[in-house]
């Protein structure tokens, strides 16, 4: 028995947690199992990574480090979290997961799609998530979002040029293997988004139940 990976992604202040819940409730009324995590975390190693990662320094960050950290943290979860419930049979919803990397570390800090593959592939294997639900929106709606929760962590220090490329990565994804990604307009009311995601639901339900 495999279960199904799904993968929620969007540039910040998206909504991507709060859908999560929402979304984990109906599949659970649908009486499935399913488990809800998030990268960079899910385990407490990786999330003394994500600590890492988030918080604001004195000592720039090269952007190699970051992104090896990234996947060191991808690598935990992986092996103690992710793996060991797909094995069950058990849907996991996660928040974020290696395509925020192609965004963030491709788009935004400029490195090559080639170097991240090779890590994809190296710590993947060749496992990639079934669906991935990518909540897009205008890039200052979503830092606004972001900002009215307070102390902005060390991604949302970016300016608006890096979450341009970080939107248009996403979006150049989804493009290129619309199988896979299914686009949610997470700009509108938070009632609206969810009436987009009863929209998905069906086909989310058919797939879980394979
Ligand atoms: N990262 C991560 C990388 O660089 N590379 C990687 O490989 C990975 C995995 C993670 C950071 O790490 C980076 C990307 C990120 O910068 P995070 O805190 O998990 O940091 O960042 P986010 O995932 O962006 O978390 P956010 O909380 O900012 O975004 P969410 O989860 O998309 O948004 P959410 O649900 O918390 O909502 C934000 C606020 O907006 C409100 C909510 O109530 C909340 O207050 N809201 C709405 N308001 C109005 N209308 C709607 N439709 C709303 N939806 C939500």
């Amino acid at each position: 028995m495999t279960g199904l990976f799904i993968t929620l992604e969007g540039p910040e202040g998206a909504g991507k947690s709060t859908n999560r819940e929402y979304l984990a409730e109906h599949l659970r009324r649908a009486g499935l199992d399913v488990l809800l995590t998030r990268e960079p975390g899910g385990t407490p190693l990786a999330e003394r990574i994500r600590e890492l990662l988030l918080a604001p320094s004195a000592e720039a960050m090269a952007a190699d480090t970051e992104l090896l950290l990234v996947f060191a943290a991808r690598a935990q979860h992986l092996a103690e979290v992710i793996r060991p419930a797909l094995a069950r049979g058990t849907i996991v919803l996660c928040d974020r997961f290696t395509d925020a990397t192609y965004a963030y570390q491709g788009g935004g800090r400029g490195l090559s799609v080639e170097r991240i593959a090779s890590l994809e592939q190296f710590v993947q294997g060749s496992l990639r998530p079934d669906l991935t639900l990518v909540f897009d929106l205008p890039v200052e709606v979503g830092l606004s979002r972001a900002a009215a929760r307070g102390r902005l962590d060390r991604f949302e220090q970016e300016g608006q040029a890096f979450f341009e490329a970080v939107r248009q990565a996403y979006l150049a994804r989804a493009k290129a293997e619309p199988k896979r990604y299914r686009l949610v307009d997470a700009g509108q009311s938070l009632a609206q988004v969810q009436q987009s995601l009863d929209g998905l639901l069906p086909e989310i339900l058919e797939r879980c139940r394979g």
